[in-house]
This record gives C-alpha cells, structure tokens and sequence, in this order.
C-alpha cells in the first residue's frame, strides 16, 4: 500500500513543544497516529527572498516526513494574508463586508498553488494516495494534474462553505470552482455545508452528487481525557483552583478570531450580570484567546475592541475580591488547558459561524463523568448538529447567552450527567482517527470504482 500524502497550508514544526494553538494541526496530529507512513507537505512558516521554486527541506520524525518551503514576502502577502485570510476566510465564514478582494491577490494565490504542485511532485510515488487540506489550496489538485500527476486527491474543508448566493460573490468563484472538479473527493464538516458546495459546482459543472461527502472531525477523547485527569494536580491547575476559592468557572477557549464571536459573549456574560444578579461576586470567566493573525488590520481592530470591553465589564461590575473576566491573549500549554476545562463548570462556545469547533469536543471530553460541567453552545458551530445535548443558544441574543449561562450555573447534577453522558458518547463515536479513516477509505473506493 502507497503512503498518505497530507498537503496542508502550514506544516506543524514536530520538534516544537509548544503547538500552535490550531484546529487542523490538532485533528490531524491526532488522526496520524495510526498512519503506517505518512509525507507532510507545506509551508514552512518561515520567509526567504529566493525568488523561484524552493528546494523542500525534509525532516523525518517517526513514521512521518515533513516536507517544507518557505514563501517570498510578497507570496506570503498575496497568497496568504491577502487572498486565503483576507478574501476566502471571511467569505466562508459569511462575512462578505470583511472581504477585500484584489485581481493581483487571486493571480498570487494561484501562482503559490501552482508552486507547491511543482515542488511536490519530484516527491510523489506511484502509490501514494494524497490528502490536501483547507482553503488555501482549493486549486491544487487541478495544478497537480496539470503537471500529469494521476494519484487519487482528496479535499477536507475544515471551515464552513456559504451558499452560492453568497459565493458568486467572489469575482473568481467560477475559476476556483472549476478547479476544484479534479478532486476526487471532496470532504466538508457538515451537511449543510455539503449541500451549499455541491450547489455551487452543479451550478458551473455537471458534478456527481457523491463527490461532496459531510465528514464530521473529532479529537482523540480517551487521550485528552487522560491528559486533563493527569494535569489535575498541575501547578497551574492548582494556582486557578485556589484563587477562585470554591466558585464557579466559566471558560472560553478561542483562538483570537472575529468568527469565535468573543465580543457578543462578552455581551452576553455582562447581560448575565445585569439580570441575574446572585452570580455577582461568585462566577468567574476565564477566557483564552491566543493572538492569531496579529499582523492583519481586522484583527488587531478586532483586539482593540475586545481590550476595551473586558475592561469595560470588569470596571462596571469587579469588587476590590472579585474580577468578573480574566482575559489570557497568551496561549496555554495544552495539558494545561486540559486541566482547566475539566475544573470549569461551563464551557462556553459561541462561534458566529466554525467549521467544526474541536474546543466543545476538547470541553466534552476533559469532563469528570461523576461531576461534569455544562456546554454552553452555539446553534452555528459545525459542532452542533452532533451535540445536541448542549445548551444551543444563538450567539448574536446576548439574553439568549444569559439565560443559558444562568441555566448551566444551576443546571443539578443529575441533568448534567444526562447531558455529558450523551455528548460524550457522541465524542467517542466520531474521533479524528474515525474522521481520518472514513475520509480516506472514501479516496480509496473512488479509486477502486475508477473516478480517480
Ligand atoms: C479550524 C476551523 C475546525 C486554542 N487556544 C489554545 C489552544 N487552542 C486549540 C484548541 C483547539 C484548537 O486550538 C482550536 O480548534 P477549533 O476547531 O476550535 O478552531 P480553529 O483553529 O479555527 O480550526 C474549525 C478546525 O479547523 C478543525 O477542522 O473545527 O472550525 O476554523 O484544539 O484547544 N491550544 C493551546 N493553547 C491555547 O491557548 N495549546
């Protein structure tokens, strides 16, 4: 059997301790594990001034090769701040006010598209089967065939794909569409968005219905359980304990990102506060948001205000004992975070639009079952057809958010446990290595049945 080929816009650095805090790196590390032999191919993080094809740097660790290029400044600007963050990213996630779209951006986006296919494939062997992720590379399988390449490819959208009345927004949305009909098979996070992506390319081309599959990713459940059971007695995880002095913890866990919706749940912790009052001088929410994409105006703008708010909630409502928010830009060691999800007696989710949102999966899994805290969970995460049994709340009703809060805080033992017993039996159903294996015996029977 051929190797498994991940193309994936950035490739995690293995030696590196402390992961970057991302949702595709920790699907796919965790889905990896039982891939006998495995090529990671993408960007090395790093900048060069070398203009032409890179030459990829190779490092092998375990049973995986990592296979990466840097990018010139201007490829970086282009392809990835511009085009993928600053055009595809807001787009997917309906933000089309957000969307700055420049003819030259898209031209770059194609020709870095085009460059990993030409550094990729003096790599490939007969039999390898390969595996591109997320909207950076929409148009590299058609780049690889260009170049004669007749290996089956496979697609995993990890963010959310919007209906064709928003898409044909995008000046190019007919090209990128086009291109992507050769994939063999292309996976995304949930049905609707499996029905909003098959409308778009039936709409440009005749497009077989199968091609588009709803694969829903996990985590490992059973690991990060362990991990949270283990971190327990950690430094950390004892200094947050003893400071809250007995009282309730809500926690947040977002990367910052204008789709978390951070400032509406932060409106809607403060309209907690304004109406049920009791939870004065008792509740704590602590919310993590490792800085993402600092560089980009939206989300230092972004900063700005979410600075402003907390400071704003905590001036109006803290007691000289008592700070309503703690606010942590700087990320957490994930054995930590582990240990601090399974202290929190909410977890609180409010994505405006996610692909998925592996935090609520994270949140689920590091529960102690004889004692589980509640999920508090919006109605348009990508998780949310799958965990019912969370409070769904929607995330622009700031009242919506207190009530949940309120019920949560004061939900009984006994429905808490109903509830976890249900979403973690649903956790444990669909992991990364179930989304893994699924997706890819998928890639397989397209090749058998000869589509590839
Ligand atoms: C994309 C899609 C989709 C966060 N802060 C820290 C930290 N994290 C970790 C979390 C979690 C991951 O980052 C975030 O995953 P999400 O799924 O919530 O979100 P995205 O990064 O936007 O991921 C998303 C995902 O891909 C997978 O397909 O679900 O919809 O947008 O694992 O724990 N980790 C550490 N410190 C932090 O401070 N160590």
């Amino acid at each position: 059997m051929g190797r498994l080929v991940i193309v994936s816009n950035r490739v995690p650095d293995p030696r590196e301790r402390n992961k970057p805090a991302g949702g595709l790196a920790v699907g796919l590390a965790d889905a990896l594990r039982t891939e006998p032999r495995c090529l990671w191919f993408g960007w090395s993080g790093k900048q060069t001034d070398f203009v032409g094809d890179p030459e990829p740097s190779l490092d092998e660790h375990g049973t995986v090769t990592y296979a990466t290029i840097p990018l010139t400044p201007q490829q970086h600007r282009g392809y990835y701040q511009n085009f993928s963050n600053g055009i595809l990213w807001p787009l997917c996630h309906y933000r089309l006010g957000l969307m700055n779209y420049g003819r030259s951006d898209w031209h770059q986006y194609l020709e870095v598209n085009r460059m990993f296919a030409r550094t990729l494939k003096p790599l490939l062997k007969p039999d390898d089967i390969i595996w591109v992720h997320d909207y950076h590379l929409f148009p590299l399988a058609q780049a690889l065939r260009e170049l004669g390449v007749t290996a089956p490819i496979g697609f995993f959208l990890h963010i959310p794909f919007p209906p064709w009345s928003l898409f044909r927004a995008l000046p190019c949305a007919d090209a990128l569409l086009e291109d992507m009909q050769a994939y063999n098979l292309i996976g995304v996070q949930t049905e609707e968005d499996c029905q909003n992506l098959w409308e778009c390319m039936r709409i440009e081309n005749e497009t077989d219905a199968s091609k588009v599959v709803a694969c829903p990713i996990g985590i490992d459940p059973v690991a990060f359980a362990e991990e949270a059971r283990d971190s327990d007695n950690g430094l950390e995880v004892k200094r947050l304990r003893e400071s809250l002095h007995n009282e309730p913890l809500i926690i947040g866990v977002d990367r910052l990102d204008y789709s978390k919706g951070l400032e509406e749940r932060f409106l809607g912790y403060e309209r907690l506060l304004t109406r049920y009052p009791e939870h004065h001088r008792h509740v704590t929410y602590l919310q993590v948001a490792p800085i993402s994409r600092g560089e980009v105006e939206e989300y230092r703008q972004l900063r700005r205000q979410l600075d402003e708010t907390v400071g704003r909630i905590n001036g109006a409502f803290a007691a000289c004992d008592w700070t309503p928010i703690r606010y942590l830009t700087r990320p957490v060691q994930r054995q930590v975070l582990a240990g601090f999800y399974r202290m929190a007696d909410v977890g609180l989710v409010t994505p405006l639009r996610d692909g998925m949102n592996l935090v609520a999966k994270e949140y689920v899994a590091a529960q102690n079952p004889d004692d589980p805290g509640a999920l508090v969970l919006s109605h348009l995460a990508g998780a949310a057809p799958e965990l019912g049994e969370a409070l769904l709340v929607n995330p622009h009703d700031a009242d919506d958010i207190a009530d949940a809060l309120h019920q949560a805080l004061t939900m009984s033992r006994e429905e808490r446990k109903r509830r976890w017993n249900a979403l973690n039996l649903e956790i444990r159903n669909t992991t990364a290595g179930t989304w893994a294996r699924d997706f890819l015996a998928m890639l397989h029977r397209s090749r058998r049945e000869g589509t590839a």
